[in-house]
């Protein structure tokens, strides 16, 4: 209630003091505005605590699973302001993702038998952690469909691995982490046989299988290492999620499964559907993994064979060793959530209206004494709920995902059928609060709520329909994202998002000053490698290399730069048939002076953030005229950042090719350039004075961009004596020509200088002594 009364005492001081001005605009008042919005006083609240003025910057950033469109989405939070889609299963072309040779290369990690899969189900994000909390390094994320994990470099935001699981045919259940990420655990989903030979589905109790991978991640180098990971053979139910052990129970998975039954299905046969036969038994599995022992037996060569690059422990292995256990869950269920203390184990039934919590004490108990109320077809060892269980809590119909508060035994529980989201104490289990959503709700996130330390305050409700809440677009829907402020004893919903973009699936978010992204690459860098690039071109050695094989084949490697506002070369020359490799480098140091590369007839795009290296390879097959140009709208001149390739009929001879200007000009002409130039230089001058008798150094944005503008004010330099020149010749055009560039470096130099000048005045620099 206080930021409303002190909105609207802010309102009403604007009106006392006279400068809302509110007779002459009627809207300027914040009642007038309610009134004629139809808002209401809750509304207004609701607005403020999400409401970010300009510039202002989140105190989250949650990274969204982008569903279909194979892709994570990088949003605020309050805000709820879309930062950034990021290329991960998918090619994006803003990003030149599958665009680039570079990105190129991490996409074909993710081949499956010998294919290009260029379609990814993304759903569940995890962050690298440290000690259990999130250390804002990784981030790795799932695809469904092709069971496959990327890592995501949080430095620049970008792809760098895909690993593709070795025995798998879907996963559902990726990705989650172990507390210091030295794995990554994915779960198989719909039961297959391992290998790629057909196998009759009258075979499906005997060979089909499911199972649950944990991928070893190497910190140091960022990397998904499939030679040190392993994968527990399980039996062919449908794995679904898991999540790790922490504090008492480090060491340990948990992973759901539903169709327990193992029931196939065959409408066209006349038999029951899957839904049907996968949901007969009032329970299913939860499976327990001790990855911990595992990881040590594999490493000592007592466990385990090498299959595919990577290690299998074959079901009888990981019983005799006590590795695997089963414990019943109820029917048909979904998200399994370990608390932050690592004591308890939420597990919600699709099908049940009730949320087990479990104790794990409780297991370790049973297990310890070998108590097991059976075993499954396969061996494995059943633990009895009655043993475990801590807790049945009435939630609601439909529970799915649990997450967690900063308060102790406090949580939130996803109630898909009745659309609502219960808040409850698992500790004690009693119901607190129930907020209905719009609609049919699936994951839900807290801030930081996979961590050990669940920083609460806000909820994202990530809902599986819209329906009617935004302007229709046609049947295809936006998904809708729900905030919710759960920082009191009830809970408010905040703010409505519409993500244009996939299905939601799941979502994670860390305190945005953990992130350290850069904004600029070292020169000459292969950002998807991350080492400097072999095709990195200084300014000045820009160059074009031909060579050809024995066959006749014709290779061209173009070695080019790209600074406002042109792209070295202007001209590229090659012969029909020449396979073209164009390699650009962004000699930019400045913030966000991105150039792009686009060719006319080639599929082509390349995203050159300052100091990036990429490139475009491709076969120039036809003769004829291609221009190409910048994609990023970098300066004013950046229209005519622009070029020709010249693709030549085989065997084309040329006719002296002298390139005529299409305008002439005079003396007088380069005089009155010159006189202007002098000009500018004049406000350069005052602007360096400024700069410079001021604390600049102590502005890292500020030193970038003198950096950046002392090397235009050099390339100046240059074009002013290549000016002067011609003039001595008497080659007015020529002298006019580079006149004019001497300028364009100048209008470039103050730009920057006075953008520069702003942030000084704007962030309080003071007079150096
Ligand atoms: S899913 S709505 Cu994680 Cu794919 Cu639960
Ligand atoms: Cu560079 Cu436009």
């Amino acid at each position: 209630m206080k930021t409303l009364q002190r909105i609207i005492a802010i309102s009403l001081l604007a009106l006392f003091c006279g400068f809302s001005a509110s007779s002459v605009f009627a809207q300027d008042s914040l009642k007038d505005v309610m009134k004629a919005r139809g808002l209401t006083e809750k509304d207004i609240l609701a607005a403020a605590k999400t409401y970010t003025p300009t510039g202002g910057r989140d105190e989250y950033l949650a990274f969204a699973s982008g569903g279909q469109s194979g892709q994570v989405i990088v949003y605020g939070v309050p805000s709820m302001r879309i930062l950034k889609y990021i290329g991960v299963f998918t090619p994006e072309p803003w990003q030149a993702y599958g665009f680039d040779d570079e990105s190129k290369e991490v996409l074909a990690q993710g081949r499956i038998m010998g294919k290009d899969i260029t379609f990814g189900d993304t759903h569940h994000p995890a962050f690298s952690e440290t000690d259990g909390e999130y250390n804002g390094k990784y981030l790795f994320i799932n695809d469904k469909a092709n069971p496959r994990i990327a890592v995501i470099d949080l430095h620049d935001f970008e792809t760098k691995q895909i690993v593709v699981n070795p025995f798998f045919r879907s996963s559902h259940g990726g990705a989650f982490v172990t507390p210091n990420s030295e794995y990554i655990m994915d779960g198989a989903q719909y039961a297959a046989p391992y290998g790629d030979d057909f196998v009759p589905l009258s075979k499906f109790n005997e060979e089909y299988r499911g199972g649950l991978t944990y991928w070893k991640f190497n910190m140091e180098k960022g990397k998904i290492e499939p030679e040190n990971s392993f994968t527990f053979e399980m039996g062919p139910y449908s794995q679904d999620l898991s999540d790790a052990g922490k504090g008492i129970s480090y060491g340990w998975g948990f992973t759901n499964s539903f169709c327990t039954e193992r029931y196939i299905g065959g409408i066209e046969r006349g038999r029951p559907p899957f839904e049907a036969g996968c949901s007969s038994k009032d329970t299913d599995f939860m499976h327990v993994t001790n990855w911990k022992k595992a990881a040590e037996l594999v490493a000592a060569g007592k466990i385990g064979k090498k299959v595919n690059g990577s290690t299998l422990i074959p079901m009888k292995e990981a019983i005799a060793n006590d590795l695997l256990f089963l414990i019943p869950e109820p029917k048909s269920p979904h998200g399994v959530d370990v608390n932050p203390k690592g004591d308890k184990i939420i597990v919600s039934g699709k099908l049940d209206s009730h949320t087990w919590v479990y104790d794990f004490a409780k297991i370790q108990k049973a297990i310890k004494a070998k108590k097991y109320e059976g075993k499954d077809p396969y061996g494995v060892p059943i633990i009895a709920i009655k043993d475990v269980l801590h807790k049945s809590v009435a939630v609601g119909l439909g529970p799915l995902h649990t997450q967690f508060d900063s308060k102790e035994c406090v949580v939130y529980t996803s109630i898909y059928v009745d659309s609502m989201i219960t808040k409850w104490d698992y500790c004690e289990g009693k119901v607190l609060d129930q907020l209905p959503i719009h609609y049919n709700v699936g994951h839900l996130m807290t801030m930081e709520g996979d961590s050990v330390s669940p920083d609460g305050k806000y909820l994202v409700a990530l809902n599986k329909l819209a329906i009617d809440r935004f302007n229709p677009v046609g049947p295809l829907h936006p998904q809708n994202h729900q905030l919710i402020d759960i920082s009191g004893d009830k809970m408010q919903l905040l703010y409505d998002m519409p993500l244009p973009l996939g299905e939601p699936h799941y979502v994670v978010a860390i305190k945005a000053d953990k992130l350290k992204p850069g904004v600029r690459y070292k020169s000459g860098w292969n950002s998807r490698k991350d080492e400097k690039s072999v095709w990195k071109t200084r300014a000045g050695r820009e160059k074009t290399e031909r060579t050809c094989d024995a066959a006749g084949k014709c290779t061209v490697h173009v070695y080019g730069t790209t600074i406002r506002s042109h792209l070295t070369p202007e001209i590229i020359e090659v012969t029909e048939g020449d396979t073209v490799s164009v390699h650009l480098t962004n000699l930019e140091r400045a913030q966000d002076e991105t150039h792009g590369f686009a060719m006319y007839g080639q599929n082509i795009q390349l995203s050159i953030e300052p100091g990036k290296t990429a490139s475009a390879t491709f076969v120039a097959d036809k003769a004829g005229v291609y221009p190409y140009y910048c994609t990023e709208f970098c300066s004013a001149l950046h229209l005519e950042m622009q070029g020709y390739m010249l693709v030549r009929p085989k065997g084309y001879k040329s006719e002296g090719d002298v390139i005529v200007d299409g305008t002439t000009y005079t003396k007088a002409d380069y005089d009155k350039q010159v006189k202007t130039n002098i000009e500018t230089q004049g406000v350069i001058d005052s602007v360096v004075k400024f700069i410079t008798t001021h604390n600049y150094k102590d502005f890292p944005i500020v030193v970038a961009l003198v950096e950046d503008a002392t090397d235009q004010l050099g390339f100046a330099e240059d074009a002013k004596k290549k000016a002067a020149d011609y003039a001595t010749k008497g080659d007015w055009n020529k002298a006019m020509g580079w006149a004019n560039q001497w300028w364009q470096y100048q209008v470039k130099t103050a730009d920057m200088g006075l953008r520069a000048k702003t942030h000084l005045e704007e962030n309080g620099a003071v007079k150096a002594k």
